[in-house]
């Protein structure tokens, strides 16, 4: 029985063998990523019943976004092959021009995923699952796709299941900021769990200091809110419960992905019942362990690796 739904668009990501501009790059190497489908794997390797929704293209790189999902064990029943649109695709640019970071260059307009509409979500799940999950991107996608996310929205307030966003606001996918703020707010106000960054937030609500961020989204009614800090660790808050966590200090490879593994732990320790803290710390862990590789799926771990982790730096 699906107990998370993530909706979104599952992308195939080539990331450079070398750091430096793609144009001198010769090797580049094939990924599963996006970030509702990263949430949908991390939530599967810790053992919890986790199915994504979206569209794929009828094409080989859809075929190996289903079969990978799959073979994470992720419900893919209602992941749809669309043949009017290509499966979306990205590439990483490491360590150019800033150092430690790296950038994201998308080829998916007009993409499968990007053509998500409302009759892509179907009710059966919503019935027993207990969080539905996506991030600020997938209504950056389309019309349709944005109504598919209020649809989605409705349905999950409609059977009790707690809504979960994470901002993502990725500005080169928006018309304008001003758009972005207009489709995400109605949105997070009807949000249970928020996952957020100083950047988005300055965007949505003018605050930028993780305190402040937290008061104002509970303010809106948003009962668990997760401010990521990066190299900082995160913080959050729910109902009374106050919770911050150091990152640990890794050799970076490639950042991208690290909000997700942190989202998506979280999520599946919420699920598992454990506390705000033990949830918090376990998520910062493994948003610092997926930047140690290229790939955002890779090293998310399994439960029983998640615990090994964890005494080892919560001993
Ligand atoms: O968080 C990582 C994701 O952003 C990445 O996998 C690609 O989903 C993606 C996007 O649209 O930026």
């Amino acid at each position: 029985m699906t107990e998370l739904i993530s909706l979104g668009e599952a992308l195939v990501q080539f990331n450079s063998l070398s750091r430096g501009p793609l144009r001198h790059a010769t090797l580049l190497e094939k990924h599963v990523a996006g970030a509702e489908a990263n949430v949908a794997v991390a939530v599967a390797r810790q053992g919890r019943a986790s199915a994504f929704i979206g569209r794929v293209g009828d094409d080989e790189f859809g075929r190996c976004i289903e079969a990978w999902l799959r073979g994470e064990g992720v419900d893919v029943r209602w992941l749809r092959r669309d043949p009017e649109g290509p499966t979306g695709i990205y590439f990483v640019q490491r360590g150019y021009p800033i150092p430690r970071k790296s950038t994201m260059i998308y080829y998916r307009r007009g993409s499968a995923g990007s053509r998500l509409s409302p009759e892509d979500i179907p009710e059966e799940p919503f019935k027993a699952a207990r969080i539905l999950h996506f991030t600020g991107i997938t209504p950056a996608l389309s019309e349709s796709a944005r109504e598919a996310c209020r649809l989605a929205v409705d349905l999950a307030v409609r059977y009790g299941v707690s809504v979960s966003i994470d901002t993502n606001i990725r500005p080169v996918l928006w018309r304008s900021l001003e758009d972005a703020v207009k489709v995400l707010m109605p949105l997070v106000e009807k949000a249970r769990i928020l996952f957020t960054d100083p950047t988005d937030a300055g965007i949505l609500i003018g605050e930028e200091d993780p305190d402040r961020i937290v008061e104002s989204f509970r303010t809106l009614g948003v009962e668990t809110v997760v401010v990521k800090l990066g190299e900082r660790g995160a913080v959050a808050a729910s109902g009374s419960e106050r919770a911050r966590a150091e990152a640990i200090s890794v050799d970076v490879e490639d950042p991208i992905g690290a909000g997700d593994a942190l989202a998506g732990i979280f999520l599946a320790c919420q699920l598992s019942g454990k506390s705000l803290y033990e949830s918090l710390r376990r998520a910062t862990l493994v948003g610092s362990l997926v930047t140690t590789v290229r790939g955002d799926q890779e090293t998310l771990p399994t439960a029983r690796d998640l615990d090994i982790l964890y005494r080892y730096y919560y001993p």
